[in-house]
């Protein structure tokens, strides 16, 4: 039995009001809250332990590093990568795009074709943009279809022996998708592309298995898995890692410097310049327990009633209209109300204390494919109830009285 009473005690925030009514947290696909024995770790890491890292001959500096190497094997262990060297530490999911495709401008040559999805987030979009421009390689989309799925055999034609890299996120922020990435890693790899998966929405309801994946690079946020904002990670297969440059250049990446010549440390540090998140590194893991302590199968097991039990309850309101109705999706419920805008219905949301983002969810090209502005965007997880999702109904039908 999921005992979400027990779970909801954990997180401070979700007891506190927000415009005198009890805070109904839906907007976690923009970022999760935060449990007590994550807030305790921070807290910890700032009373006894705080010092640079991987540099000081001091205790201090040595025990924070163990905690932040330590932190780096038990996300190696989460994601099941091979080695904990495959593990970058970021500054969040799109540092560890820009990362990648920063690398691959080396790499590619103008005619080469990368291929992104028409679902992504932008982060997902511009950073490869921007690839294409310093390489003239050319950008193609895989295209979406009414559902919010992607159209697999239209893929399949996109791939050719110029195809070099392919990257698509694992589920939608803006409609809960959960993409076919294991037989696009598959198709892809059948034509020697390589293949970044944007994990920044599926680690917060997933475990990733990076290995049995075969994926070249994943990338994900702690901030949207009951961790602290500012800190992500990279992983990349070593073969992949070793091949690309660095990144940004500074202290830590280095083996040796001289004004004729630098020469760069070994993985990970290549790609770990300046001092990092280092609280937040150690924090990670703390969170990554957490939610393992709880259970990947328990919780997609209860949300899955959630979303089942909020898309039957929302489609009983006249006008409303869901987008995003994969066959396999998450959490996540992207609606309008008919003739009304989602910024309206969000701010009178507000007034009744429930979060929900409104608007294009850094997801325009999916919402020019609706010909739609935005929509509200409800997004659930474990710690969330059905009492709120009657609430979050209530409101909305509040919201169309008011606006109609
Ligand atoms: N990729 C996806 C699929 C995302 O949902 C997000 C953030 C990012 C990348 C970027 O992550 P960051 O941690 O580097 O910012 N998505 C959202 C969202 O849906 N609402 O706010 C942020």
């Amino acid at each position: 039995m999921f005992n979400v009473e027990k779970i909801r005690k954990d997180f401070p925030i979700l007891s506190r009001k927000v415009n005198g009514k009890p805070l109904v947290y839906f907007d976690n696909a923009a970022t999760s809250q935060t449990p007590q024995q994550v807030i305790d770790a921070i807290v910890n890491y700032y009373h006894n332990y705080n010092a640079n890292i991987h540099r000081g001959v001091h205790t201090l500096s040595q025990e924070a590093t163990d905690l932040y190497e330590q932190s780096r094997q038990k996300i190696q262990k989460h994601f099941h990568a091979k080695f904990s060297h495959e593990i970058i530490f970021t500054s969040g999911t799109t540092h560890g795009i820009n990362l990648v495709a920063n690398g691959f401008t080396s790499i590619l040559k103008k005619g080469d074709d990368i291929i992104v999805s028409a679902l992504e987030h932008h982060s997902n979009i511009v950073p490869w943009q921007m690839l294409c421009e310093r390489t003239g390689a050319n950008l193609k989309v895989i295209p979406m279809n009414n559902e919010g799925e992607l159209v697999m055999s239209e893929y399949e034609k996109l791939l050719s022996k110029n195809t070099k890299l392919v990257f698509v996120n694992h589920i939608s922020n803006a409609l809960g998708t959960i993409n076919p990435i294991e037989y696009i890693i598959e198709k892809a790899h059948d034509i020697g592309a390589a293949v970044l998966i944007d994990g920044a929405q599926a680690c917060p309801h997933i475990k990733p298995d990076v290995q049995a994946l075969d994926v070249d690079f994943y990338v994900a946020s702690a901030h949207k898995m009951c961790g602290p904002t500012g800190v992500g990670i990279l992983y990349g297969k070593e073969a992949w890692l070793k091949k690309l440059p660095p990144y940004q250049g500074g202290g830590e990446m280095i083996a040796e410097v001289t004004f004729e010549k630098t020469t760069y440390a070994d993985l990970p540090h290549k790609f770990e310049a300046g001092t990092p998140n280092i609280a937040g590194g150690i924090v990670f893991g703390a969170a990554i327990d957490y939610m393992n302590n709880i259970g990947f199968d328990a919780i997609a097991k209860y949300e899955n009633e959630l979303l089942e039990y909020a898309t039957e309850k929302l489609l009983q309101i006249d006008s409303l209209k869901i987008y995003g109705t994969a066959k396999n999706k998450t959490s996540v419920i992207s609606f309008n109300l008919k003739g009304i805008h989602p910024y309206d219905v969000g701010s009178i949301l507000d007034k009744l204390g429930i979060a929900v983002r409104t608007g294009h969810h850094c997801a325009q090209p999916i919402m020019d494919y609706y010909k739609i502005p935005g929509t509200i965007r409800a997004s659930f997880a474990f710690y969330n109830t059905k009492a709120e999702i009657d609430a979050l109904v209530a409101g909305v039908k509040k919201a169309k009285m008011m606006l109609s």
